[in-house]
């Protein structure tokens, strides 16, 4: 066996974006492109000599390839050992988790999250650092800089490791440790959650489905709620990943999950469903007939933190990425806990996990989580929804209206104009921003604007500065319209419109959420010109 040191050039457009590198999966496929990449990461954090690393992925298309190239890479650079998911497989939390718990230098994980999969479909590489959580800026900075001075990787030349059995083997000198991609994860979520509880409920006859979408979650779900708690069998929908995800978006949003939602709104409904996304870090909440905005659901589980007992009386402080609905502050401000607002991307949570200033985050593109891991974790938040139903024994719909009307009700929906034109989306955002200072005080469709600005993020912990994190429209009566362009997407530009408006009235809030936000929706086209510039009357998705 020999390590070959491979000359290389710098490959364009290796810049991490929201989370992670992401690209059409030929893109990566293409000769050097992943070489490159790994390289990349390894030189952009001083090296990988005598570090250990977690890896493991969603097992989307090109999943099993990629691993064994980083093994051959990460052998070659003199890594001391990689613990790696049986297959090649782990969901984002479970190697969080595994970073931590076994104390590494980090880890990678392979996965487009949320977008397809398949050979015309995206693949994605992710860096985390050794907290357990996404790469801060800084260092995919340091990662994209190394990506535009490569000139060589080293890679060892032999044959594929076998990664189907557990246990331990060497590469050069490197260890490869194959471990259950489940069994901590579960081991962490009993420490977490009243189990016992769990199972009563279900012994009770409660009724809950869980769609994995055909992606990672599938063998979590199946371990937890089937084998630990002991809800039936076909529980689990799709629960055998597919490297195409069975030819859909592992997106769990009405659209993509729409069978789930479908059989949630049908007469004979079970009590709870959910569903969990490509790496298993997202999650979406429903009820029988109710869907539950992601803005509230964090906002929900961050009020009800004293019914689950490892997080009863240690929890006082929240954070949310800026566009997510700020039901999550009239929980903090009830609680005179404090609420912080960060950039999209969980990235911008480590700091404040770490530094136990917020316990429970959340992000409106049905992201949640809490400090026991530095990612959001889609499973975490279903077993917490699980336990308030258990301690409560009150319907979703019943949890949703007291919180509301103990609260107020924030409105919330996310427009998505998906595959548009870069430049047409750049010189919206362009015109939009160049119009800022004008907008206050002005009136659309009958509501005044308080205020307008780009958002930029201080972190409190580090001093970082992260600039121009979308533009921000606020009204009158608690209304707000955010505008950003979304940092995952592989082709064209995803305008995202995120509208939101705030009522206290509980005989209103029954109302449809597009319904109730119709007049805030018109503005945001107006001000944003949206239908002009991108010739667009509807966006292509509404969550
Ligand atoms: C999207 C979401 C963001 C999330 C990110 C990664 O980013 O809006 O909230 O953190 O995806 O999630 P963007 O830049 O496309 O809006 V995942 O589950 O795709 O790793
Ligand atoms: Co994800």
């Amino acid at each position: 066996m020999t390590i070959h040191t491979i000359h290389t050039k710098p490959i364009d457009g290796q810049k991490p974006g929201t989370s992670g590198l992401r690209k059409k999966t030929h893109v990566f496929m293409e000769p050097h492109y992943l070489e490159n990449f790994v390289q990349s990461i390894f030189d952009g954090i001083g090296g990988v000599n005598g570090k250990i690393f977690v890896l493991g992925g969603d097992g989307r298309y090109f999943n099993d390839r990629a691993v064994q190239v980083i093994l051959r890479m990460a052998a070659a650079n003199g890594a001391k050992r990689m613990i790696v998911g049986r297959d090649g497989l782990l969901s984002t939390p479970a190697a969080s988790n595994l970073i931590r718990k076994r104390k590494t230098d980090g880890g990678i994980v392979l996965s487009a999250s949320h977008n397809p999969g398949g050979p015309e479909e995206d693949f994605g590489i992710k860096f985390n650092v050794p907290n357990g959580g996404p790469a801060p800026e800084a260092i995919t900075s340091a990662i994209y800089e190394a990506s535009g001075s490569i000139s060589e990787y080293r890679i060892a030349i032999t044959g594929d490791v076998d990664i189907s059995c557990l246990g331990k083997s060497k590469l050069l000198d490197m260890e490869i440790e194959v471990i259950d991609p489940v069994e901590d994860y579960v081991a962490l979520m009993e420490e977490l959650y009243d189990f016992d509880a769990l199972r009563a409920l279900f012994a009770n006859g409660f009724t809950m489905r869980f769609d994995a979408l055909h992606a990672i979650t599938g063998p979590y779900a199946k371990a937890i709620f089937e084998d630990a708690l002991g809800a039936p069998d076909g529980t689990v929908l799709n629960a055998v990943p597919l490297p195409d995800f069975g030819g859909g978006h592992p997106d769990p949003n009405p659209i993509w999950a729409k069978s789930l939602v479908d059989e949630m709104m049908s007469g004979d409904a079970p009590e709870f469903g959910a569903a969990s996304d490509g790496d298993g870090d997202r999650n979406m909440i429903l009820g029988r007939g109710v869907y539950v905005t992601p803005s509230d659901s964090v906002a929900v589980i961050a009020a009800n933190t004293d019914l689950v007992k490892s997080y009863k009386g240690r929890v006082k402080g929240f954070a949310r990425s800026m566009p997510t609905s700020a039901a999550l502050d009239r929980v903090a401000e009830a609680q005179n806990f404090d609420c912080y607002e960060t950039p999209t991307g969980w990235k911008f949570f480590g700091n404040l996990l770490d530094s136990d200033r917020a316990q429970i985050c959340g992000e409106e593109s049905a992201g949640t989580g809490s400090d026991h891991v530095r990612e959001k974790d889609g499973l975490w938040a279903v077993l917490f929804w699980l336990s308030i139903l258990a301690a409560k024994r009150q319907s979703v719909s019943d949890v949703m209206q007291e919180h509301w009307r103990k609260y107020g009700r924030n409105y919330y929906s996310r427009h998505d104009y998906e595959g548009i034109d870069s430049e047409a989306a750049n010189g919206l955002m362009g015109a939009l921003t160049d119009k800022l200072a004008e907008l206050p005080g002005t009136e659309y469709s009958g509501r005044k604007i308080t205020a307008a600005d780009e958002f930029a993020y201080d972190d409190p912990v580090d001093g970082s500065r992260a600039e121009s994190q979308g533009i921000r429209v606020f009204f009158d009566g608690g209304g707000r319209v955010v505008f950003r362009l979304s940092g995952t997407g592989t082709s064209g530009a995803t305008l995202r419109v995120y509208i939101e408006d705030f009522e206290s009235d509980p005989s209103k809030h029954d109302r449809e959420p597009q319904e109730a936000l119709a007049g805030l929706i018109e503005a945001a086209d107006s001000i944003a010109e949206i239908s002009k510039r991108i010739g667009r009357n509807e966006p292509d998705i509404r969550t």
